[in-house]
């Protein structure tokens, strides 16, 4: 996967062009172009090769990106660093810092490093710049904050596709007898620290030749007969461990975890008179199984618990108790409720989402685009969205398999009310109202907004409940226990935005909603076809959330649905 390098190449030339005050159409270019290819669920490679169109690229790009692929840099890119004090960039990168004000605190102060900034915001001298507050300054730190934080674990959406791309490439390359992602990516956690894979193998040095020689490796940490670990160009960990057959179902579990997870089973054994570890489950000195994963469980009274589950948040008493969940499956997702269109910002016509959803195996799509006032978001005038209505009218009358539901995600404006009347709400199939605008307004006022909106009858789900960004943002201060209390009373829905960054609700407030009988709606959020695959991410969310086939409202059939979401209005 090359797209996150790219993307990355050209965020920076975006930043380096505006500390150097350059074309503003220029810089938003190459941010758009880099958001884009940071957004598609395809390796950019590929895309290239087969000639596709990516929004917002163009021939001078797709030149530089072949570059970026070929020689891993770019010339140009290269220029503009000279042009700029090194460190300047790693200033640019905290969130609410941005290339202008990095270039004023460089003005001032000569520094160019992250720990140089936080020592001067701890001394306040940063908000003694002109221009600059204490609110600033403070806004600054969290940033501060959150890049360290990002610095050590990343998105799951990013890091799944280079663990199934490792996977692949020694699947092909190498005689393998089992393998397997193990760690915190195949517990599906939002955020991973690292990559863990496990194999047993005949051919053990085979594996470890193949490893540390895959070409997304910049070095290899250590080698050994049964273990390696590398690091990527883009500075992530992979472990590979090869273990034997008779032990791989123990050593899957206990490298799966998590930590917590592992240490209430080898209680559970002590209990039985019995030891597990990586290596097997034990009576004494006997190894009496731990070939498969199944059998750690079984030995200690359990049944098999997904890794989903795996964090010490329950799933121990409730597998005792024969309680555990029937989580929800991707193959009972039929739908996405939220994806947006060229009516707003999106890229993609109506019938090219259908396609899409075609090609997924979906039987419907909620089209949700934003609504009016939200101008940067290509927000859908009333006119518009009733030609948007009568296009989907036409399109469902002659599609036999996929429908299209017309829906909205219309703004919660400052003061709580929407940015449609009620009577054209009334006219979609699906509202989901969000919050894009006051981020900063005090929980009581948020919270007052979010109630409001759910008030509402004709409203069935709220996107991206809280707002938060992984890595990038906090979520809005919100009085959650009011938001699920309201969303009860009134029969709203709480999305599980499927969105990589986002994953709002997560896994935990997710639980917490659907303990309340608060139904989820899951929606991608995608702007660009690619981005519909996202669609997993959100089912895993839901899965670490203990979540069912009935919980969420994408598992119906498109009749059941369309009935549903007429019992609130
Ligand atoms: P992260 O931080 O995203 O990499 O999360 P994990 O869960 O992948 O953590 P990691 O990579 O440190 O370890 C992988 C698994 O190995 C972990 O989930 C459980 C197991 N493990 C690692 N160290 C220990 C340990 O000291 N005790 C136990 N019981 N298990 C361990
Ligand atoms: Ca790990």
């Amino acid at each position: 996967m090359h797209n996150q390098e790219v993307a990355r190449v050209f965020y920076e030339i975006a930043n380096l062009l505006e500390i150097k005050g350059e074309n503003p159409f220029r810089i938003r270019a190459y941010r758009r172009a880099a958001q884009n290819i940071e957004n598609l669920a395809e390796d950019i490679t590929k895309v290239i090769q087969t000639n596709r169109k990516i929004p917002g690229i163009g021939q001078d790009l797709i030149q530089k990106i072949k570059e970026i692929i070929h020689t891993g840099t770019l010339q140009m890119y290269e220029e503009l660093k000279k042009e700029i004090p090194p460190g300047l960039l790693d200033l640019v990168a905290i969130p609410g810092v941005g290339p202008r004000t990095a270039k004023t605190i460089y003005e001032h102060y000569g520094i160019t490093s992250l720990d140089d900034l936080e020592k001067l915001c701890l001394e306040h001298k940063i908000q003694k710049l002109p221009g600059f507050k204490a609110k600033t300054e403070e806004n600054i730190l969290k940033g501060i904050q959150l890049v360290k934080k990002g610095r050590e674990r990343r998105p799951l959406g990013l890091i799944l596709p280079v663990s199934e791309e490792i996977i692949r490439t020694l699947k092909k390359k190498c005689h393998l007898e089992r393998i397997d992602i193990a760690g915190s990516v195949r517990r599906r956690r939002e955020t991973v620290k690292d990559i863990d894979i496990l194999v047993c193998s005949s051919a053990p040095q085979e594996v470890m030749e193949v490893f540390t020689k895959l070409p997304i490796v910049s070095d290899v940490i250590a080698k050994g007969k049964t273990k390696s670990s590398i690091r990527t160009q883009d500075g992530l960990q992979v472990d590979l461990r090869v273990v034997e057959k008779n032990c791989y179902g123990a050593a899957l579990c206990y490298f799966t975890g998590s930590k917590a997870h592992n240490i209430r089973i080898r209680e559970l054994a002590i209990k039985k008179g019995l030891k597990i570890n990586e290596y097997g489950i034990f009576e004494g000195d006997n190894y009496i199984g731990g070939k498969e994963e199944e059998e750690v469980f079984k030995a200690v009274g359990l049944p098999y618990i997904p890794p989903e589950l795996r964090e010490d948040r329950g799933e121990i008493e409730a597998g005792l108790q024969n309680k555990l969940p029937k989580l929800l499956e991707l193959r009972e997702i039929k739908g996405d409720l939220h994806v947006h269109s060229k009516y707003s910002d999106g890229a993609a016509t109506l019938s090219e989402i259908a396609e899409k959803a075609r090609e997924m195996g979906l039987q419907w799509v909620a089209v949700c685009d934003h609504s009016q006032s939200l101008k940067v978001a290509g927000g859908v005038s009333v006119e518009d969205l009733r030609r948007k209505r009568k296009e989907i009218e036409i399109f469902n009358q002659s599609s036999s398999d996929i429908k299209l539901l017309c829906g909205t995600e219309v703004d919660i404006l400052n003061d709580g009310s929407l940015d449609y009347p009620d009577e054209i709400l009334k006219e979609l199939d699906f509202v989901i109202a969000a919050i894009h605008t006051g981020f900063k307004q005090d929980e009581a006022t948020l919270t007052t907004r979010m109630v409001r909106a759910m008030e509402n009858p004709y409203v069935h789900s709220i996107a991206h409940p809280t707002g938060r960004i992984i890595n990038e943002r906090e979520g809005y201060s919100l009085n959650l226990e009011q938001v699920f209390a309201k969303a009860v009373q009134t029969n709203t829905c709480l999305e599980i935005n499927a969105y990589f960054k986002r994953l709002d609700l997560n896994d935990i407030l997710s639980k917490t909603a659907r303990d309340k009988g608060i139904k989820l709606t899951i929606g991608t959020d995608a702007h660009i076809l690619d981005q519909m695959e996202y669609l997993r991410l959100g089912v895993f969310v839901a899965r670490r959330g203990w979540l069912e086939k009935g919980d969420v409202l994408n598992t119906m059939s498109y009749d059941q649905l369309i009935h549903f979401l007429k019992r609130k209005k």
